[in-house]
């Protein structure tokens, strides 16, 4: 998490906090996990050793609340895509709130669904342990799933690997394919008629689920990686590593899996220092690598995961580092897709119509309109 300036919140990553090796799972002692998430990881229920993960008994909260979703949106429903079963894990408080919880349930589903639909040439269950909390702390939610620890690699997160297998492979097992705490703390609008000093719930539903998908590094502040291994040795890194740059389009992890020790400077080096070097996203980029977030602040869990906040042209695409109170898009750039292509994602694709109507189309311009640099912000 980080503070930009007095008036901003963020949001973390979570990818790390639990290791796979094959037949074990690992919790990841605190020591030996990143640190970035440590406040958070506390609250994951399934921070226990494991022998097996087929044999590890699911807590009585971890019940799998199956939400199979509808294409309402959609003016001509797609085909079934991915589905999501969110396992809430917090009775009677946020998602499970008496008053609210239903409408925060359906936000979720909502954004899930939004992301699901470019996902339609994908089919898989996907499973969440959702928790949540409400403190006034510069973050407003997190999300992750855990990726294999192979060093000398490039790991897909549990996720992602699902949905490239269309659901035939679950590294985890029953376990839950990725997380998501919540932060209810500040105001958020649930609906499409998102207020001027309320978050976009919806928005940052799909920017917390695709880091779970993949859409985030495992570079640290000083280049190591998952594992926090000595400079100069392999490591295990996230597939999105494999594509990240230098301004000169220098590898920072070759191929090997060793992070280059001249480039950590870059790490900190401000918008244009990092880039995302892949194929597809260059195609959509016009030509040129992506400007990924790497401030010259060292943001855990936000720095080398995120588009860079500070190039104007990438400010207010999803998976931007920040965001602003009021209405924001729903929709993945043609840059975001280019990414989730290069990650492994080639079936990937825009859905065929826009699943908003054209009124808030036209109220989002409006909004944006207003936005001003003075604006309360908030990192995803
Ligand atoms: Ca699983
Ligand atoms: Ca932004
Ligand atoms: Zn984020």
């Amino acid at each position: 998490m980080q503070h930009r300036s007095s008036r901003e919140i963020s949001l973390s990553v979570i990818s790390f906090n639990a290791r796979l090796k094959p037949a074990h799972f690992y919790l990841s002692s605190i020591r030996n996990q990143r640190l970035r998430h440590q406040q958070i990881s506390n609250h994951w229920t399934y921070h226990m050793p494991l022998k097996t993960p087929s044999k590890r008994p699911r807590s009585a909260k971890a019940i799998t609340i199956a939400s199979t979703l509808a294409l309402g949106l959609l003016a001509q429903p797609a085909q079934a895509a991915l589905t999501f079963s969110f396992n809430y894990l917090n009775p009677g408080q946020g998602f499970d709130d008496p008053t609210f919880g239903a409408a925060r349930k359906s936000a979720l589903n909502d954004a899930a669904n939004l992301l699901g639909v470019y996902f339609s040439n994908y089919e898989a269950n996907l499973t969440y342990d959702v928790t949540s909390s409400s403190i006034d702390e510069p973050r407003l939610a997190s999300a992750g799933s855990s990726q294999y620890v192979v060093p000398g690699t490039f790991q897909q997160s549990i996720v992602q690997t699902k949905i490239l297998t269309n659901g035939a492979t679950d590294r985890n097992g029953t376990e839950a394919d990725g997380y998501i705490d919540w932060n209810f703390f500040e105001n958020w609008g649930l609906t499409d008629n998102v207020a001027e000093n309320e978050y976009d719930f919806k928005t940052v539903g799909i920017h917390e689920l695709l880091h779970s998908f993949g859409f985030s590094s495992n570079i640290g502040a000083t280049g190591t990686g998952l594992e926090s291994k000595p400079s100069g040795t392999p490591d295990t890194w996230a597939t999105f590593d494999n594509f990240l740059t230098d301004a000169s389009g220098n590898r920072l992890v070759s191929t090997a899996g060793v992070f280059d020790s001249t480039k950590v400077a870059a790490l900190t080096g401000g918008s244009g220092s990092v880039l995302f070097n892949g194929a597809n996203a260059v195609a959509a980029n016009g030509g040129v690598g992506v400007n990924i977030f790497a401030p010259t602040t060292y943001s855990d869990g936000s720095s080398t995961s995120h588009l860079d906040d500070d190039t104007a042209t990438l400010a207010e695409l999803i998976m931007t580092s920040s965001v602003s109170p009021g209405l924001k898009t729903r929709e993945l750039s043609a840059l975001e897709l280019g990414i989730l292509k290069d990650i492994g994602y080639t079936q990937i694709e825009a859905p065929a119509e826009v699943p908003v109507p054209a009124t808030v189309w036209l109220m989002l311009t409006g909004l944006m309109g207003l936005l001003g640099l003075n604006r309360r912000k908030a990192a995803l």
